[in-house]
């Protein structure tokens, strides 16, 4: 094999690839071509290199593996706490069911969600009066965040006793709102579609007030967690 020279001739080396694409295109078609574009943009992507090219691909990790730090956390422990959660998070909907079982609570979506929202509150998410994060949770996983601030004695057994019966004052609310629970929610989200794009004109409103000079430039966040029926 030739060792690579410094100054590779790239005008050789870009016409062998594209005399090697026209093989193919004559030989086998559009379609095929068209797939080992695809590939070609996948794998180097896998390998750090990004094209930029597709604007929908499958979902890979484009972070090497040797690009990825260490985890700064605690897994085990972070799993246990994950574990507890999600499971007051499944036994207060369960509970309430109990009550009527038209109360419902969507018992999958923070199933499924659970490690993403704990690896933010462990690691990601910034409290504050004035500069805390902001966080658009997705709606139907609001017994996750119940379970948790219970958890950390934020809210009283009663409360999650009465999940989706807080008429009498005492319950919670069944989708993120401020004006229902105005000292937990920051915002609506039960709406969908409503979480997502408000997060990205709540940061881009942040910026434009900071550029102005009508608010300090600060490190404080906005997160959103969307839902894939959202996305769509
Ligand atoms: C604007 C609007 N239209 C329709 C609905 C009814 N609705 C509630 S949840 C939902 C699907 C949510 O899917 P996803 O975001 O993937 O969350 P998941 O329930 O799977 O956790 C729909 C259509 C709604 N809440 N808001």
């Amino acid at each position: 094999m030739q060792a690579p020279t410094t100054t590779p001739n790239r005008d050789f080396e870009a016409q062998e690839w594209i005399e090697a694409f026209d093989g193919v295109l004559a030989a086998s078609g559009p379609e095929r071509s068209r797939e080992l574009l695809e590939r070609l943009v996948g794998h180097a992507a896998r390998h750090g290199v990004n094209t930029g090219l597709a604007l929908n691909t499958p979902c890979s990790n484009t972070v090497t593996v040797r690009e990825q730090p260490r985890y700064p956390g605690d897994l085990a422990l972070e799993r246990r706490i994950t574990a507890a959660v999600r499971w007051n998070a499944l036994a207060m909907v369960v509970r309430a069911n109990r009550q009527s079982s038209e109360l419902g609570g969507h018992l999958s979506s923070y199933a499924s969600a659970a490690d993403l929202f704990e690896t933010g509150f462990h690691h990601f998410f910034r409290g504050g009066e004035q500069d805390g994060d902001l966080v658009y949770f997705q709606p139907h996983s609001a017994p996750g965040v119940y379970a948790r601030a219970f958890l950390e004695g934020r809210l009283p057994e009663e409360a999650l006793a009465n999940f989706r019966q807080e008429t009498g004052g005492r319950g919670l609310c069944s989708y993120p709102h401020p004006w229902l629970m105005p000292r937990f929610w920051q915002f609506p989200t039960g709406s969908m579609g409503l979480g997502p794009l408000t997060a990205v004109y709540q940061a881009r409103f942040m910026r434009y007030l900071e550029h102005r000079g009508v608010m300090p430039a600060s490190s404080r966040k906005v997160w959103a967690f969307a839902g894939d029926g959202e996305m769509d």
